[in-house]
């Protein structure tokens, strides 16, 4: 078996795996964000369960932490006292970003965990099988329930060789980027071995990790090994190691192999996180902001690298360069090791331990700014500046950008050297354990809303095509995010005059007057975040069915969560068939759900019929006809009693 097959038969619950096909698998551990968090506690609290069934559940908060007005603050106090209540840990705001805190203290090999955030394969480094997800599937595992997934493809990605040129392990995951694209992983695994994942520390396994999240990857896996032991020694949890590697006869369903010696570095250019060209290709553009951090590249040994570039010199006067360690244990570090000083002195603006500029909370670059980052997303707008072009890069590239005011190669600097101690500094005194809370009651401020409930699948659809949208839709553009709009993530009413509006301001208005209707979009709709708000909002808004050439793996099963039929058109060319103001209808939407995989819409506008597929296991096809996950239960229970 390969690593992937090996921990997915370990923790099978139900199914048969075989590519495409429905399994179900036990979630050992949980994972939650605030800024999807709140949502998820809320319909945590809905299936009435007293404690989480995982063997650990953690609840942090990273993402929302400007506490600009009173709502990210009620946001943290509703989910440390949720989570508390219901043995759950919360790490505090500051601790650091749940990817790098859940790699150094919890992650465990041959474990499985889910998160309600995309770039929970981080842990795959440490030889995890992290998933990222929908709030409420979170929830559901939280109680106890398997996670289903479709079996995925497995790809090898053999490392062979060692990197030089000062190309980094970001460099390797752009290149994958560059030659899969964006869609390149979806419905797959990507495992990683060969000879050059032993010259890889576990952080860098985890940068490459994190970023499968851009290929659409449902997660990827690096195996355990020496470097993972000595990973799990220096945070003081060798007991927690165990080797895992896939057997020496594995199969595979596609292969990818990496020479690292031939890497130089790279960026993916604006707006995808696949527009990736060499450095050295893009030295005559001058840079305006520089930020280094987020759950891609903010390790102990990515800030050291970052520090000895800027010691003793000044960043470019055009530049302004800002550092946020990923975690309280590397902001630690730097402290007591004199790196941050380093950084300080160079003219670095130091930001707290968290998501930050990532997310938009702070630091939008100007008008038309060049900025570039070590993060994993640029798409379009999300940097709260729709003007600025935003270039991914690796900590070194970004380090020697910011001294030179333009894109700096580092292949054309000698090699970096830093000393890593083979302790890491281990404080945990910012997470809580339930242990100590018990009685704790839970806090609701005025910004908690209830979120919206979706009714049963009607007989007959009727509405309008409210929106054709292009390929690529990420959840950026059906629910941006930034410093304005994340404090609102648990009030689904205000967020929702705010749906797909970078790409069309009017949308929500017109979805809102013709009391909601159909979405029509590309290829890959609903890439990039996890954020169930892009199904809850529509939801609210009052789309039926969103018609797509295809889908992203974690946006469509929000929408099914949600009771939005996901309906792939068979013909793709059929998208031509539907202009926005079409009148669409589908009549006997549940006999034709159950009786079989496709589903026809009408436009009765044009008088032409279209083909779709939602290709359900019986179970979401219960699921879709109940109008999703919560109304089932609700309607088991009433007939139960
Ligand atoms: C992101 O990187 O887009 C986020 C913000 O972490 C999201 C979660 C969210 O939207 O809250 C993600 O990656 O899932
Ligand atoms: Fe936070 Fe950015 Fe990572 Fe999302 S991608 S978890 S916003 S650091």
């Amino acid at each position: 078996m390969n690593l992937t097959e090996k921990i997915l038969s370990a923790h099978l619950v139900c199914g048969e795996m075989k590519a495409g096909s429905e399994i179900g698998i036990r979630i050992d551990q949980t994972l939650t964000q605030d800024s999807t968090g709140t949502m998820a506690y809320l319909q945590f609290e809905s299936m009435g369960i007293d404690k989480v069934k995982t063997e650990l559940s953690v609840a942090y908060i990273d993402h929302n932490t400007l506490q600009s007005g009173f709502e990210n603050a009620d946001d943290h106090a509703y989910i440390q006292s949720v989570a508390l209540k219901h043995g759950i840990r919360v790490s505090k705001p500051g601790n650091g970003i749940c990817h790098q805190v859940h790699l150094e203290r919890f992650s465990r090999p041959g474990r499985t965990l889910l998160g309600s955030d995309s770039h929970t394969p981080t842990c795959g480094g440490m030889g995890m099988l992290a998933i990222g997800a929908g709030g409420l599937d979170v929830a559901l595992a939280m109680g106890g329930a398997p996670l289903y997934i479709a079996m995925p493809k497995v790809v090898k990605v053999e490392l062979r060789g060692k990197l030089g040129h000062n190309a980094a392990a970001k460099d390797i995951i752009l290149e994958v980027l560059r030659r899969l694209s964006v869609k390149g992983g979806v419905g797959k695994v990507m495992e990683y071995c060969g000879d050059g994942v032993a010259t890889l520390s576990v952080p860098e396994r985890a940068t490459i990790a994190n970023m499968g999240a851009e290929l659409g990857a449902t997660t990827s896996v690096f195996p355990s090994d020496e470097v993972t032991r000595a990973f799990l020694r220096a945070q003081r949890r060798e007991q927690d190691y165990k080797p895992l590697s896939a057997d020496a006869d594995a199969t595979y369903d596609e292969e990818v192999t990496i020479d690292l010696w031939a890497l130089r570095p790279l960026a993916a250019c604006p707006h995808s996180p696949d527009a990736v060209k060499p450095v050295s290709a893009l030295k005559e553009i001058a840079v305006d902001q520089v930020c280094i951090g987020s759950c891609t590249n903010s390790s102990y040994a990515d800030m050291c690298k970052v520090a000895a570039i800027l010691r003793g010199k000044t960043v470019a006067p055009g530049v302004s360069l800002t550092v946020s360690p990923g975690s309280r244990q590397v902001l630690t570090m730097l402290a007591r090791s004199g790196a941050l000083a380093d950084m300080i002195a160079a003219g670095a603006r130091v930001l707290e331990c968290a998501c930050g500029p990532c997310i938009g909370m702070g630091q939008s670059p100007k008008t038309d700014a060049v900025s570039v980052r070590t993060f994993n997303r640029n798409f379009y707008a999300r940097s709260g500046t729709a003007s600025a072009d935003v270039y991914l890069v690796s900590p070194e590239t970004a380090a020697f950008t910011a001294l030179e005011g333009h894109f700096a190669d580092p292949a054309d600097y000698g090699e970096i050297h830093i000393e890593l101690p083979e302790r890491f500094e281990i404080n945990d005194n910012l997470i809580l354990h339930p242990k100590h809370f018990e009685g704790v009651e839970i806090v609701r401020g005025p910004n908690i809303k209830p979120f919206p409930r979706a009714e049963k699948l009607t007989q007959n659809i009727a509405g309008k095509a409210l929106i054709v949208l292009p390929d690529n839709i990420t959840t950026d553009h059906i629910m941006p995010s930034n410093s304005k709009l994340l404090p609102y993530r648990s009030n689904i009413p205000y967020l929702a005059d705010y749906c797909l509006a970078p790409v069309d301001a009017g949308f929500s208005a017109r979805a809102k007057q013709s009391g909601g209707g159909f979405i029509v979009a590309g290829a890959n709709y609903g890439q990039g975040s996890s954020r169930e708000h892009a199904a809850l909002v529509p939801l609210y808004l009052g789309i039926k069915a969103v018609l797509a050439v295809s889908f992203a793996r974690i946006h469509e099963s929000n929408l099914i969560n949600n009771g939005i039929l996901p309906l792939v058109f068979v013909h793709p060319d059929d998208k031509e068939k539907i202009s926005e103001g079409d009148e669409l209808y589908i009549a006997d939407a549940p006999q034709e759900i159950v009786a079989g995989d496709t589903v026809t819409v009408v436009n009765r506008t044009r008088g032409v019929t279209v083909s779709t597929r939602l290709h359900l296991s019986d179970r979401l096809k219960e699921v879709i006809l109940a109008g999703g996950v919560l109304a089932l239960s609700r309607q088991k229970a009433a007939s139960a009693q």
